[in-house]
């Protein structure tokens, strides 16, 4: 049963607290297997690519065949329906000019004294993709990654996504034709990760890594981080609705249920000033839950993480929705660009009941590669920037270093770090004799 919570009772601080520090996910420990994959595919290259490959998802291949060619993406492209194909060029388009709003300024601005400061950005040179086979291979999360590295600049994107009995998803492949990406290989989990931050024969090495994957991808991602960059280790999806009576239930049921339905660890909260229509929500999910596809999933997840949570008013809503620092949140309120200056901590807002938070994992623009497990405390979701470094650059004039040298060779010397001091000090001196 999902916990019932009453803000207004003496044993609430004690059953949030256990609610905010329940363990969802069960990683396994996958780390040694791991270590020996990465190992294996820095030593030999494509040949281990290959055979892990064979074992892993029973597929044979060549280095010819690692990656997908032109003519098999093209084949592949053409059985997505059309239907299927103008709504992921529209969700690219949106998701496009979203992020383009995120480019940043380059600065530069020169001091009295004549010292010229600033920083410029920079995207890295290749960045790679994990996309998953299987039940969450998805067509949007290949936009939601590839797009903001293209407008950020990046020269090279490489995909990697697993194609168990070689059986690849088409859809994911004309997602990424549609954001501009064509070196597509058909290689997955650790050994695909490695491959990506060491290169092969066949396959460069990135710089950065993104996207999502399982336990074994998400420790392949741990192990590399530091020889390439990395995005985050996303966990289970949540999300949280704040909501009043004044929705329809059935709604609230379902945005619910469109997160739960993506994991057995998944979570969904609400939490509502009014009693009663906790319980109607409730009673619509259950109701929601006899016929949605994806009962088992949805259903283990709200039984086992679900919950309700009643406040005495909206203000306490806030400050327990800092506390959860939740992936998603729904505020169904009546004021909801009110509620929502009341609080930091959510990876992503959804504003009002006409916002479906699916809106946001599809077509709204933001990104939906979003920080999970509280993380939303202290990072972001996958925006332009994690594709971009800054530079910073700074000019001396003679004047310049006049003014501030003396203080950095005192600084020198008394860091005992000489050449640092004299550095400075061989300026100084010519500049005294002229
Ligand atoms: N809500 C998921 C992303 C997603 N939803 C992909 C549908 N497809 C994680 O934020
Ligand atoms: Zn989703």
């Amino acid at each position: 049963m999902p916990v019932r919570l009453d803000a207004s009772s003496a044993d609430f601080e004690d059953a949030f607290r256990a609610l905010l520090s329940a363990k969802r996910e069960d990683s396994p420990d996958v780390d040694a297997v791991v270590a020996e994959i990465i190992a294996d595919v820095r030593a030999r290259g494509d040949a281990a690519l290959i055979e892990l490959t064979a074992r892993f998802d029973r597929l044979e291949l060549t280095p010819e065949t690692l990656r997908f060619s032109r003519a098999e993406i093209d084949e592949l492209v053409a059985q997505v329906p059309d239907d299927e194909r103008k709504a992921l060029e529209l969700a690219a388009l949106r998701i496009r000019a979203y992020h383009e709003k995120q480019i940043p300024e380059d600065a530069n601005w020169t001091e009295e004294n004549g010292a010229t400061l600033g920083w410029r950005w920079s995207p890295v040179s290749a960045a790679g993709l994990y996309v998953p086979g299987g039940l969450a291979s998805y067509p949007s999360s290949v936009l939601m990654n590839a797009l903001p590295a293209k407008v950020a600049g990046v020269e090279r994107l490489a995909i990697v996504v697993p194609t168990p009995d070689g059986v690849a998803n088409p859809a994911v492949l004309l997602a990424a034709r549609i954001a501009g990406v064509d070196e597509i290989y058909r290689v997955g989990g650790a050994q695909a990760v490695a491959a990506l931050a060491y290169g092969t024969e066949t396959i460069d090495p990135v710089d950065k890594i993104t996207g999502p994957g399982n336990a074994f991808v998400a420790a392949a991602k741990r192990r590399v981080f530091g020889k390439v960059g990395i995005d985050m280790i996303a966990g289970p999806s949540e999300i949280l609705v704040i909501a009043d009576a004044d929705n329809d239930p059935d709604w609230i049921a379902l945005d619910m249920l469109s997160q739960a339905e993506h994991d057995e660890s998944a979570q969904a909260i609400l939490i509502t000033n009014d009693a009663g229509f906790g319980q109607a929500v409730e009673t619509a999910i259950e109701k929601r839950l006899e016929t949605l596809e994806r009962r088992a999933i949805a259903g283990a997840s709200w039984r086992d993480y679900g919950a309700v949570i009643v406040v005495p008013d909206l203000d306490v809503a806030t400050q327990l929705t800092d506390r959860i620092a939740p992936e998603h949140l729904e505020l169904c309120v009546a004021d909801p660009e009110a509620l929502a200056a009341q609080i930091t901590h959510a990876g992503a807002m959804f504003l009002g009941a006409w916002t479906p938070e699916a809106i946001g994992d599809y077509v709204g623009g933001p990104n939906h590669v979003l920080p999970t497990a509280r993380s939303a405390r202290f990072s972001s979701g996958l925006n332009v920037l994690d594709f971009l470094k800054r530079t910073t650059m700074a000019k001396m004039t003679p004047e310049a270093l006049k003014a501030i040298g003396p203080a950095a060779e005192t600084l020198a010397i008394s860091e005992s770090l000489e050449a640092h001091g004299l550095s400075v000090r061989a300026r100084l001196d010519r500049l005294n004799q002229g």
